[in-house]
C-alpha cells in the first residue's frame, strides 16, 4: 500500500470517536471528509485523497432547514465521481456547533461552524472594543460547550489599558484573554501556542477587527484576502464573504468568518446566563427559588448591585440577554406549533381530495 500522497486527516481533527460515528452510518464504506468551504450550491471537502468539490444528494436536502445542511467544519461521507468531484450522501451527527440567529428572523438559526473546540471572539482595541458584545458571543459559545477565548487585536494602537483590563475582569474566569497585534509578531506566539494539534478554532467578531489578518499571521501565509491586500492592489476594501477553513502548520485548523453586524442569541438554556456572567452565586441566596431578580423581596442579586459587589452594567446586560433568550425560545415554540398545524392542514386537504 502506498500512503505517500494521502492527506493526514488527523491534522484536520479526525479521531477515533469520529470513526465510530462513521461506522454507525449506512454509508460507512464511503470515504469521509471535512467541509472547508461552503459555496452557493456546492461544498469543498478535504479528504484523505485530497480536495473534492461535492454537491448534496436530493435525499440530504429533503425536509431540512438551511441550518441543518452541512456547514464549514462538518464531517461528511461522500461518493467520489472522479478524482476531484463527488456527492455528499451523509453527514456525521453534529457536535459543538456555533449557531447564531439568522438576521431578520426571530427564530431561525444559522450554523456558523461545526466541531469547534475554541471560538476566538476578536475585537480591536479601538472603537470596536465592547464588553457587552463580548458577553453576547461568550454565552452563545458556552451554550455549545465550546471554549471561548477573547482576542483583543490591534494592540499597537493607543488604548486605555487600565480601563480595558477593568472592563473584562468578570469574564476572565470564563475565558483566557490575549492582547495581539499583527505588527508585533511576539504577541502572536502565545496565541499560537494555545492551539493544539487537531484542534478547530473559529474566528468571530465584527468586520475589520483583523480576523483574516490573524488567521494569515498564525498560518504564516497569505491564505486569505484582507482589506490590507486589496488596498495595495487598488481594489479597495476587502471584506471576507465566506467561512473558510485554513490548516495551521503543526497545529490545528482555523475557520475564518465574515464580520457580523449583529450576533443574535439562540440559547436553549437561558439559565446558563447566570453562570456565565457570575450571577449564580448571588442568585443562590435569593429568598425565593424562582426569583427573577427584577423587584422581588429578598433578592440577593439586586442587593449585590446595591452593595456595589455586582457591576450594574453586568446586571443590565444579564437582563437584556435573558430577555432575548426568552424571546427566541417563545418564538421557537410558536413556530413549531404553527408548522405542526400547517402540516395537519396539508394532511387533511390530501384526505379530502382522496374522497
Ligand atoms: N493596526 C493594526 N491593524 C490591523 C491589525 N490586524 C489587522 N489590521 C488591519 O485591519 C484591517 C482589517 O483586517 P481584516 O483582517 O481584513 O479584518 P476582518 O476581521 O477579517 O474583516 P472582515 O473580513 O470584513 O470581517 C486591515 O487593513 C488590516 O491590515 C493589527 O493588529 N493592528
Ligand atoms: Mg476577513
Ligand atoms: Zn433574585
Amino acid at each position: 500500500m502506498c500512503n505517500e500522497n494521502k492527506t493526514d486527516m488527523t491534522r484536520y481533527g479526525w479521531n477515533n470517536s469520529l470513526r465510530q460515528l462513521q461506522q454507525a452510518s449506512i454509508h460507512k464504506t464511503l470515504p469521509y471528509g471535512r467541509v472547508t468551504v461552503v459555496h452557493r450550491t456546492c461544498y469543498d471537502i478535504i479528504s484523505e485523497n485530497g480536495l473534492f468539490q461535492c454537491e448534496l444528494t436530493g435525499n440530504m436536502l429533503y425536509g431540512k432547514s438551511a441550518a441543518e445542511l452541512p456547514c464549514t467544519g462538518d464531517w461528511v461521507l461522500f461518493q467520489p465521481l472522479d478524482e476531484d468531484k463527488g456527492i455528499i450522501v451523509d453527514m456525521l451527527p453534529r457536535e459543538r456547533t456555533l449557531y447564531r440567529r439568522k438576521s431578520g428572523t426571530v427564530a431561525d438559526k444559522q450554523a456558523i461552524a461545526a466541531y469547534v473546540d475554541k471560538a476566538f471572539i476578536v475585537q480591536s482595541l479601538d472603537d470596536n472594543f465592547n464588553v457587552r458584545r463580548a458577553e453576547r458571543f461568550m454565552v452563545q459559545i458556552l451554550e455549545e460547550k465550546i471554549q471561548p477565548v477573547l482576542v483583543l487585536n490591534k494592540a499597537d494602537l493607543a488604548f486605555d489599558s487600565a480601563a480595558v483590563t477593568a472592563a473584562i475582569q468578570h469574564l476572565r474566569h470564563q475565558m483566557p484573554v490575549f492582547f495581539t497585534s499583527i505588527h508585533q509578531p511576539e504577541t502572536l506566539l502565545a496565541l499560537k501556542a494555545s492551539i493544539a494539534a487537531g484542534e478547530t478554532v473559529v474566528f468571530t467578531g465584527s468586520s475589520g477587527v483583523g480576523k483574516s489578518s490573524l488567521v494569515n499571521a498564525l498560518c504564516d501565509q497569505q491564505a486569505l484576502l484582507t482589506s490590507h491586500i486589496s488596498e495595495s492592489t487598488g481594489k479597495g476594501r476587502h471584506t471576507s464573504t465566506r467561512r473558510e477553513m485554513v490548516l495551521m502548520e503543526g497545529a490545528g485548523v482555523l475557520i475564518d468568518t465574515p464580520g457580523v453586524r449583529e450576533f443574535g442569541l439562540v440559547l436553549d438554556n437561558p439559565d446558563l446566563l447566570e453562570q456565565a456572567l457570575e450571577i449564580s452565586d448571588y442568585a443562590a441566596a435569593c429568598r425565593f427559588r424562582d426569583c427573577q431578580h427584577i423587584n422581588e423581596a429578598g433578592c440577593a442579586v439586586i442587593a449585590a448591585v446595591q452593595d456595589g459587589n455586582l457591576d450594574p452594567k453586568v446586571y443590565e446586560s444579564y437582563l437584556k440577554l435573558r430577555r432575548e433568550a426568552w424571546h427566541y425560545s417563545a418564538s421557537k415554540q410558536e413556530k413549531k406549533k404553527w408548522e405542526k398545524s400547517l402540516s395537519r392542514m396539508v394532511e387533511e386537504a390530501k384526505n379530502i381530495s382522496k374522497h
